[in-house]
């Protein structure tokens, strides 16, 4: 039932397929290894935003881009477990602690984050942490803090990434990812549409993270926030099928793993976002900021939540 051997075509084919069709085979594999009703919702902590030495051609926090995100410092221990708790008290699962840095260093502020992934792991949460490249030395020092996830994404295809970034490699994103995988850590890893790129690359992608044994188990989608003053920020948004084609692909590729609907829910509907659920997607981002851009607010999720009779997804729950 779980692959790990599909083949560029194959996945080509799916994502061809008539959009509504799609939409029904995935939903259908969705409805096997997980409740279609319920959603899991997460938030974002940026705990070091900005001066990023990285060109990541998308993103608000790289310093070699002029954007309105301004460099800010490490943020409180006590602020960060303010937020956990609040986000906790409207329902999140999972907290995901990002920071905007080429790759963890050993610090003072690494010991500090050590400190914070205890503390939130004793809240009942699941904590996810990205903080770019890492060692295995500082993958198990995490672990042993409690680290439930390691969030870090391909983002795109091998062949297309050098399109995007140029100051690492995707053998640097793969061999941090499998230093994850060593300490025993739940891998997450996804990427972003809208790019540029081509069908063929969003395949690719799915096709690396299916190759996976195990598969990543969560799978954030991200659709293209342009930000203002980087290369990317006169993107066009790729459409709504689009985003719903590669959520699908996922799914069905990947079945167990939670595929999270990221970046880019802001501007969509409610019908919209219904069908990126009815397609796999089963996880959101609460709280009306990402990491630096905006996102919907409480109360228009809350409705959602509401008007799609959906559950809130328990933490540590692992799929059937
Ligand atoms: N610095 C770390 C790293 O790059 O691994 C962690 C933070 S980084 C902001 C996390 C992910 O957010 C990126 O890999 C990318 O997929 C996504 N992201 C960043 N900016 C985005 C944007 N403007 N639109 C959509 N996704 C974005
Ligand atoms: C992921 O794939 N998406 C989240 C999380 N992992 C860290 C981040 C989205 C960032 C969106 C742009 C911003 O807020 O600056
Ligand atoms: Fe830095 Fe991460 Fe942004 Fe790239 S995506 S510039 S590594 S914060």
């Amino acid at each position: 039932m779980i692959r790990h051997d599909w083949e560029k075509d194959e996945l080509l084919s799916l994502y061809k397929m008539p959009i509504l069709e799609l939409i029904f085979k995935s939903a259908t594999v969705h409805r096997q290894f997980n409740n279609p009703s319920e959603l899991q919702m997460c938030h974002l902590i940026s705990i070091k935003t900005g001066g990023c030495s990285e060109d990541c051609k998308y993103c608000s926090q790289s310093s070699r881009y002029t954007t309105s995100v301004k460099a800010q410092p490490f943020m409180k221990i006590e602020e960060v477990i303010k937020r956990a708790e609040s986000a906790k008290s409207k329902g999140a699962t999972r907290v995901c602690l990002g920071s905007a840095w080429r790759q963890i260093r050993d610090s003072k502020q690494f010991d500090e984050i050590l400190k914070i992934v205890k503390t939130i792991d004793k809240m009942g949460l699941e904590v996810c942490c990205t903080l770019g490249m890492l060692n295995e030395d500082q993958a198990k020092k995490l672990k042993d803090a409690g680290l439930y996830a390691y969030n870090h994404n391909l983002d795109t295809s091998d062949k297309y990434y050098k399109q995007i970034i140029t100051s690492r490699s995707y053998e640097d994103r793969l061999k941090t990812l499998s230093a994850v995988r060593e300490a025993n850590i739940s891998v997450c890893c996804g990427g972003i549409i809208g790019l540029g790129e081509k069908v063929e690359d969003r395949v690719r992608l799915i096709q690396t993270l299916s190759s996976f044994n195990p598969h990543p188990e969560s799978v954030p989608i991200n659709r293209l926030i342009p930000i203002k003053g980087t290369p990317f920020g006169e993107k066009k948004q790729v459409s709504i099928w689009d985003l719903i084609r590669t959520i699908a692909v996922a799914k069905i590729s990947m079945p167990r793993s939670m595929i999270r609907l990221s970046a880019g829910r802001e501007k969509m509907t409610s019908a919209e976002q219904s069908l990126c659920f009815l397609a796999g997607a089963n996880s959101i981002f609460i709280g009306e900021k990402l990491l630096t851009a905006p996102n919907k607010n409480l109360d228009q999720d809350e409705e959602l939540f509401k008007t799609l009779d959906l559950q809130p997804r328990r933490s540590f729950k692992v799929p059937s």
